[in-house]
């Protein structure tokens, strides 16, 4: 089978990354192009990558060339190009979150039933980690019963250096529990709040650690401590209390050195070195789900559902009460 040819829309970081791991470490795709709209920064990085640059977004997800989108660009402008790739009928990936807003996420969801293909994937790897997939077949093995209390925890080393604000820990970092926890139990959440234990003296003017508590609709508890500016490792923590056992993520698996008179294991430093299977097995699925037409990742409601609560988190983070949150019906497009 030919490769399938993607345009790759937003050059950052997380963009350049894709490109490497597609066109270097995967099989079946291939980044053939990329456009940012920052048109020169695009430029240079096509000419890196040797591919081809486009001058706009909109010009790369039209071309008759190009046959999937992966969209990587600024979180505010993730809406108008997912929406730019639905209307050319192609399928794209859109890192997350879908958009920051969920008035956005719905006009994407309405869109893509609307045009009556499944297009969408958005980019929520943990779903991917073989870690989190064990803790999933654990759970659905029924073997520990049911889940009673989640406690999670999500520390980055020091992000202060882009310009952190505090509403970001729900939105930017803790998205990601609020979907991977989701997918976990299997249920919707029905309620939140969000709490500020005392700041650390490092969190500049941002409220940092951040305590966000969810409840699933059948009343499992979670906890997840977002802690930004930890300043010693990327760290995430999952222990899951069962009926009948504990259950606990899996860290990687760093050899243990005794030096100086202590027993030192590393540490992850950021979510590049922490998820990099989950990112490769994320894109091989989406290449070989896209070349035959299926969407098989989180979807357009996912990333709609999960903007739905982080807007109720910010809600209750920032009134100091808990928030319900409603999800509306799912519609039968997103039935499996
Ligand atoms: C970042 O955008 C990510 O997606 C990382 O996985 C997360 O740990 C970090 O907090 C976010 O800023």
């Amino acid at each position: 089978m030919a490769e399938l040819k993607i345009g790759l829309v937003g050059t950052g970081t997380i963009g350049r990354t894709h490109i490497e791991r597609i066109n270097t470490r995967l099989q079946g795709g291939r980044v053939i192009a990329c456009a940012d709209v920052n048109k020169d920064f695009g430029k240079s990085v096509a000419d890196k990558f040797g591919i081809r640059a486009f001058d706009t977004p909109e010009e790369l997800i039209h071309d008759s060339e190009i046959e999937a989108v992966i969209v990587t660009a600024a979180d505010a402008w993730h809406a108008p190009f997912v929406l730019e790739a639905i209307k050319a009928g192609k399928p794209v990936f859109c890192e997350k979150p879908l958009s920051p807003t969920p008035e956005l996420c719905k006009e994407i969801v309405e869109a893509e039933v609307a045009g009556g293909k499944h297009l969408v994937q958005v980019g929520f790897m943990r779903r991917y980690d073989p870690g989190y997939g064990q803790l999933k077949s654990l759970i659905e093995s029924g073997k520990y019963g049911a889940p009673l209390v989640l406690h999670c925890c999500h520390h980055n080393y020091d992000d202060g250096g882009i310009g952190w604000k505090t509403p970001m820990s729900v939105e930017n970092s803790m998205i990601h529990e609020i979907d991977c926890l989701r997918w976990l139990l299997g249920e919707d959440y029905a309620k939140v709040d969000v709490v500020f234990p005392r700041s650390s003296r490092n969190a500049g003017d941002c409220k940092d650690p951040q305590i966000m508590h969810l409840t699933t609709k059948s009343g499992t508890y979670i906890e997840v401590e977002s802690f930004v500016f930890s300043h010693y490792g990327y760290d995430v923590r999952c222990e899951i209390v069962c009926e009948e056992g504990v259950l606990n993520l899996p860290e990687p698996p760093y050899a243990m050195v005794r030096t100086n008179d202590a027993r030192v294991t590393p540490i992850c430093h950021d979510w590049s070195e922490r998820f990099p299977e989950a990112y490769n097995i994320e894109f091989q699925n989406w290449i070989n789900a896209s070349k035959e037409g299926r969407v098989d990742g989180p979807t357009a409601w996912d990333g709609y559902v999960a903007q739905i609560a982080a807007g109720c988190a910010s809600k209750a983070r920032d009134t100091g009460v808990s928030v319900d949150i409603d999800i509306p019906e799912m519609p039968e497009f997103y039935q499996k």
